[in-house]
């Protein structure tokens, strides 16, 4: 049984003023002007009763709430309680999507044989990042992310909403549309002129009459509307990518120096792809002139690889299809289209002598750094 989990901070920046400047606390308080070009990007839950909201021109903001403080606001301390929340998330779940600076997604699934019961991780979060950041957040705790997210919209500030897989149809029912990510003000127009308000008319409508509104989303916002979402949790310490680029003090002439620089790159690149577990079906090549023009090139290889010497053979293919008539000032190469290890592991058993030449290679990167060691060609 799935259980995701939404997890957003209340009125972030500005709270992080109330609690830093205790002289803001229970007032009306904006952050933003001049830094966020004169618009508004958040204010407290104070501000908000005067219709103060994000993105809002500051000048309009002033007019709507005379009395308000207005500060502009310190990102460095904002990405610091970031980290923090982040970091707390990571306690309670191996699989987080942080979605923006201050909220993410945790996947629970299957925690049940950890914790017990997990509707119980709802009120235990909010009180470990109390208790860590000394601010409120917002849960909601469903069986997928767009319940989980609307959830946790639902009961701001300080809210903490629950929605059990057997009760989310008819929790969501009587809301209005447009609590349905993507249905925008003119789709909620539309929606409204043929009679649909609530997510439970929705639901039922025949799709003939939502294919001119809502046209290619119709079967998975109806889906959303029957609490239906399949959208999996990623997990961020999956990167999409791992790359390398380094410019050169001096600009690289030769096929030579080219070519050992390529090798050199291919060898970061391999250790760190191999120290995430992971091997990768595409790799990139960048290469930047001394006119400052750049070129990249891709190929996918049907076997992905991890290994230096098959990522560079990879290189050299794409080194044949870049032209070298200037001096080049940098280069860069990376892996993506990533695969698990593990489950390729069969994959390259055939090449087992080289596997362990790399494996102890990392070993020694590991235990004593990466400058340690370097191979020649
Ligand atoms: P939000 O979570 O959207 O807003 P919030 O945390 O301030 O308030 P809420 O209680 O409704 O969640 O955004 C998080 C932070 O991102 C917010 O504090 C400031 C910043 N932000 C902007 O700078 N500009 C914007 O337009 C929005 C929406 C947010
Ligand atoms: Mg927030």
């Amino acid at each position: 049984m799935r259980w995701i989990m939404h997890v957003d901070m209340d009125a972030f920046f500005a709270s992080v003023e109330q609690l830093d400047n205790p002289e803001y606390r229970g007032k009306p308080l904006i952050v933003g002007g001049r830094a966020h070009r004169g618009v508004v990007s958040t204010c407290s839950y104070e501000a908000r009763k005067y219709g103060v909201h994000s993105a809002m021109p500051i000048a309009q903001a002033q007019r709507l709430c005379p009395c308000c403080i207005f500060v502009s606001g310190r990102m460095w301390r904002y990405v610091e309680v970031s980290q923090q929340i982040m970091k707390i998330f990571s306690e309670f779940s191996p699989c987080v999507e942080p979605l923006s600076i201050d909220e993410a997604f945790l996947d629970l699934s299957g925690m049940e044989h950890l914790v017990g019961d997990i509707t119980a991780l709802g009120p235990k979060i909010k009180t470990r990042i109390k208790e860590a950041t000394g601010l409120t957040a917002s849960v909601g705790l469903a069986p997928n992310k767009f319940l989980a997210k609307l959830g946790s919209d639902l009961r701001k500030p300080d809210g903490l909403v629950i929605i059990k897989p057997e009760e989310a149809r008819n929790f969501i029912a009587p809301l209005p549309v447009n609590k349905i990510f993507g249905i925008g003000k003119k789709a909620n127009e539309e929606l409204n002129k043929i009679g649909i308000f609530t997510i439970g008319q929705l639901a039922v409508c025949d799709k003939i009459y939502l294919k001119n509104i809502l046209g290619n989303n119709t079967t998975l916002v109806q889906n959303l509307a029957l609490g239906i979402d399949d959208r999996q949790v990623e997990n961020s310490r999956e990167p999409k990518s791992i790359g390398r680029e380094t410019t050169y003090g001096d600009d690289l002439l030769t096929q030579k120096e080219y070519h050992d620089a390529l090798w050199n790159l291919s060898q970061q690149v391999g250790w760190r792809v191999r120290n995430s577990g992971l091997v990768g079906h595409t790799v990139t090549l960048k290469v930047k002139y001394r006119s400052f023009k750049s070129v990249t090139r891709s190929v996918t290889a049907e076997t992905p690889v991890s290994l230096d010497e098959d990522i560079f053979a990879l290189v050299e293919k794409l080194v044949a299809q870049v032209k070298w008539a200037e001096p080049v000032r940098l280069l860069g190469v990376t892996v993506s289209k990533f695969a698990t290890a593990g489950e390729l592991v069969l994959d390259f058993a055939h090449d087992e002598k080289r596997e362990k030449r790399n494996a102890t290679l990392d070993a020694l990167k590991n235990k004593f750094g990466e400058q340690i060691i370097k191979r020649g060609k």
